[in-house]
């Protein structure tokens, strides 16, 4: 079997890159260059036919055609999660997995990077979510998960596109991003 993630620099690929490397799981990286408008173009959209990045190519004689492609980083990572064997195994795990990977692509991702909503959004919704971490503890089960790594990859994304914000108010975020931070899988990918 072979995975290969499509992606960009400092693109949403390096949450799904950031699950691979944790997982140890084997795949070819794929870096276009969209400054050039490499993903436009018409080889990738024979991938992903809306030319965004991440997307997955899963090549393997056990699918139907011997291939799968999937874009949208959300459905990338929770396919990870299964084909990692890793993951919590009972259907409420996995749907609590998938409710905080739709919540970080939908509902995090809104609240920090549409400036309209992030005015109104961005600061109940961090002390919420301040008070769940406050335990330290993964978000789904007792093992770090897809459900975290969707989470903390948005949270770490602050002091990289907002370096002047201030965390103060929301200790337990500024820990989990630290966390996330001396984590060697995230360093290999973020450098
Ligand atoms: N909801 C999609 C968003 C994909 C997306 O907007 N990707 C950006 C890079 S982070 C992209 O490919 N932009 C290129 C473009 O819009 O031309 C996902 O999570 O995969």
């Amino acid at each position: 079997m072979t995975l290969t993630l499509y992606g960009g620099a400092r693109s949403r690929a390096s949450m799904p890159r950031w699950y691979l490397e944790e997982r140890g799981m084997p795949y070819a990286w794929v870096q276009l260059d969209m400054a050039a408008g490499e993903h436009r173009g018409e080889a990738f959209r024979a991938i992903n036919p809306f030319a965004k990045v991440p997307a997955l190519v899963h090549d393997d004689p056990s699918l139907p055609g011997g291939r799968l492609q999937l874009f949208e980083s959300g459905a990338i990572l929770l396919y990870l999660a299964e084909l990692s064997g890793q993951e919590n195994q009972s259907a409420a795990d996995r749907a609590q997995a998938a409710q905080w990977v739709l919540f970080a692509n939908a509902t995090l991702a809104t609240a920090l990077f549409v400036p309209s909503s992030r005015e109104r959004e961005f600061s109940p919704l961090m002390t919420v979510l301040d008070q769940r971490l406050a335990d330290g503890r993964p978000l789904v089960g007792d093992a770090w998960g897809v459900a975290d790594c969707a989470v903390e990859a948005y949270l770490a994304y602050l002091p990289v596109f907002f370096p002047d914000l201030d965390l103060s108010a929301w200790p337990a975020v500024v820990r989990r991003i630290a966390d996330v931070q001396s984590r060697p899988a995230y360093r290999r990918v973020m450098g």
